[in-house]
């Protein structure tokens, strides 16, 4: 493989000596590439800005020239934000948002109709209730934590990303072919759902999700102070229907989580073993503890009927005081956090945080420690001092696994072989580098490190704080995504990348992997089924050119396409007080040609992608005329492509 080390002359030190230069052919190459596309003049004023770029940018070290593709997808979480980034690595350029728990001004997305469905598809009542109460249809965010691919055979198969919200305890699935959520659950029965990983083998049938808070399991306001009713929530979630398959009951709370890849265990971290209910508490006891879940043991209690039905949940219980076979719990020291399974699909990494250590776990010999009387920590194979604050690991193809300290601010890489003969007696020093990096590192992912395919490129560490490493944009800094190259025996720091709040998590994707992403939608697209549905009814067919107004009492429905620069209608009218439903399909079948709706003064915009249909219902309030246009630049006369909505006054 081609070396990508670092060649005596670093990105950042290139950039510096022509920032002048870059910045300048950055402003021209802006407004070069802007006009001539948009006047349809042809592209030979763009050639010019790219090949001054490529010269800057050559080089190399992540660097990608303009007009080069990234060797991979990244995607990424960005917690409290609510979407889904996907990125480019080495180049570590944003590529797209795609919207999940939040809302978007852009898309519409939280305010499409097609998007309402899939957020409301499996509200609770009690959700529904509180949504109600203030005026509500939906929640407005999100904090997405942990987002992972679907996989096949321990390895990833392109089809389905799945992300958490912690802050409204849901789970949610983006489709890969076009990138768009399809799915949003809200899990009863638990709290704050944070760590959540798909089952690795033999496919992701299951997305384990982590329940963080404590709560009495009757929620009900009965048994507030009483400490002793509150539980904790494993859920397994199924990934193809995005249903509830089960839940167990645990001793403890739950941070992250992690599968094998036999198909036989998930396990998830504790740092709060002691119930605990303020800070002291949490980490008053010297051990907490990895819950391991036994998936044989737990199908067979679900088959057999063997469960309690909460909220239309099967739930087990697997709480230490009920001492089934459904659970055991490994004594970890103080407060751990990551949980990382190794593909060597034999080890899991248990990161210390409050400890220097991390604990190095053989998944094979989880059997054992489910016989009467068994050592709960006989399958600790190794414990390795590595540094401050230990919070994720990663692993290369090679058997190095990658910590990030948040404490010391570094990325310690080591050997897990060496670290287990150490363990063993072995006078060796597992420990091969550590870098610095900026600053105060969560999680770090190399491309592919957690499937059996791991890559031995490009290590992302995502850290926490940025402080003085770009300039200064006011008291909220972006957070600090470094991209470190790691082909070689050192790791070196190749590049900064700021972002939003705030990633915690990533995955790096080989594009082979998503060879079925689309350019343009297919028709029948189950996006917009309850659309086409309802178009049925109106007898309009949305494939063709249509521009039908359906009046259905208060209710209008003003069906139109889409053909760059026009809407099929150029003003409709309706009544002061009727509730409008615009529905509109792009016709256009080129890719890269997505269109908008937006109504003026009315808080309504919507993307409507090549060959999609999307809808948005809104009251028309007030008479008098308002303007609607396209909003995504389409054309050269995309100003142009706009129409009236005529709103006629209540008669007295
Ligand atoms: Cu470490 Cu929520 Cu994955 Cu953040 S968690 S870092
Ligand atoms: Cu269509 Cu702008
Ligand atoms: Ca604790």
């Amino acid at each position: 493989m081609e070396s990508k080390q670092h060649k005596g002359l670093s990105r950042r030190a290139l950039l510096g000596a022509t920032a002048g230069g870059a910045a300048a052919a950055g402003a021209l190459g802006g407004r070069l590439a802007l006009g001539p596309a948009a006047l349809g003049l042809g592209t030979a004023g763009i050639a010019t800005a790219a090949s001054t770029g490529a010269a800057l940018a050559a080089g190399g070290d992540g660097a990608i020239a303009p007009g080069q593709l990234d060797s991979y997808y990244g995607f990424w979480s960005s917690g409290q934000t609510g979407e889904v980034r996907i990125m480019g690595i080495p180049s570590m350029r944003e590529l797209m948002r795609v919207p999940v728990f939040n809302r978007c001004s852009a898309t519409g997305w939280g305010q499409t109709n097609e998007s309402l469905h899939i957020h409301d598809r499996t509200m609770t009542e009690r959700t529904k209730k509180h949504l109600a109460a203030n005026g509500k249809r939906i929640h407005d965010n999100g904090d997405l934590h942990h987002l992972h691919m679907s996989y096949t055979e321990g390895k990833y198969d392109g089809r389905y990303l799945f992300m958490n919200d912690k802050a409204n305890t849901r789970v949610a699935r983006v489709r890969c072919d076009v990138m768009k959520c399809d799915s949003i659950l809200e899990i009863p029965n638990a709290k704050a759902i944070h760590g959540m990983r798909p089952q690795k083998w033999p496919r992701s049938n299951y997305i384990f999700c982590n329940g963080e808070d404590e709560a009495p399991l009757i929620n009900d306001g009965t048994t507030m102070e009483d400490v002793s009713t509150y539980v904790n929530v494993f859920t397994a979630v199924n990934a193809d229907e995005m249903e509830v398959a089960w839940q167990v009951l645990v001793s403890g709370n739950l941070d992250n989580c992690d599968a094998d890849y036999e198909g036989k265990w998930a396990f998830s971290t504790s740092y709060n073993s002691e119930m605990g209910m303020n800070l002291a508490e949490m980490s008053e006891s010297e051990m907490d503890h990895v819950v391991v879940f036994n998936l044989a043991e737990i199908e067979k209690a679900i088959a057999a009927g063997d469960y309690q039905e909460v909220n239309g949940c099967k739930v087990l219980d697997g709480r230490k005081e009920a001492n089934s076979q459904f659970t055991r719990y490994i004594p970890i020291a103080n407060n751990p956090h990551g949980c990382n399974m190794a593909p060597d699909k034999k080890h899991l990494v248990i990161a210390g945080k409050l400890s220097p250590t991390v604990t190095v776990l053989d998944v094979t010999k989880f059997d054992a420690i489910f016989n009467e009387g068994a050592d709960l920590r006989s399958p600790v194979v190794a414990e390795p001092e590595l540094g401050l604050g230990p919070l994720h690991t990663a692993f290369d193809g090679r058997g190095y696994a990658y910590t990030s300290l948040f404490i010391d601010s570094q990325v310690v890489k080591w050997s897990l072989d060496e670290a287990i003969r150490a363990y063993a007696g072995e006078k060796i020093d597992p420990i091969k580098q550590k870098l610095d990096v900026h600053y105060q590192p969560g999680h770090l992912k190399i491309v592919m490190g957690e499937t059996l395919d791991a890559r031995n490129d490009w290590l992302v560490c995502l850290c926490k704080f940025s402080k003085d490493r770009f300039l200064n944009v006011g008291p909220l800094k972006p957070e600090n995504d470094q991209l470190i190259d790691i082909s070689g025996d050192k790791m070196v720091l190749v590049h900064d990348g700021p972002t939003f709040a705030e990633p915690h998590d990533a995955i790096g994707v080989d594009p082979a992997v998503l060879s079925n992403i689309k350019s343009v939608w297919d028709r029948n697209d189950p996006m917009w089924a309850e659309t086409r549905k309802q178009a049925e009814a109106d007898g309009v067919n949305i494939d063709e050119w249509t521009d039908t107004i359906i009046r259905d009492g208060n209710k209008v429905r003003v069906y139109m396409s889409s053909v760059a620069p026009s809407f099929s209608i150029e003003s409709f009218t309706v009544n002061e007080g009727d509730e409008v439903t615009v529905i509109i399909t792009n016709l256009d079948e080129i890719d890269d040609l997505t269109h908008g709706f937006t109504m003026g003064n009315h808080g309504v915009a919507m993307e409507i992608g090549p060959q999609a249909t999307s809808s948005i219902t809104f009251t028309a309030a007030n008479p008098g005329v308002y303007w609607y246009y396209c909003q995504w630049f389409c054309h050269a006369l995309h100003m142009e492509m706009r129409g009236r909505m005529l709103v006629e006054p209540k008669k007295a």
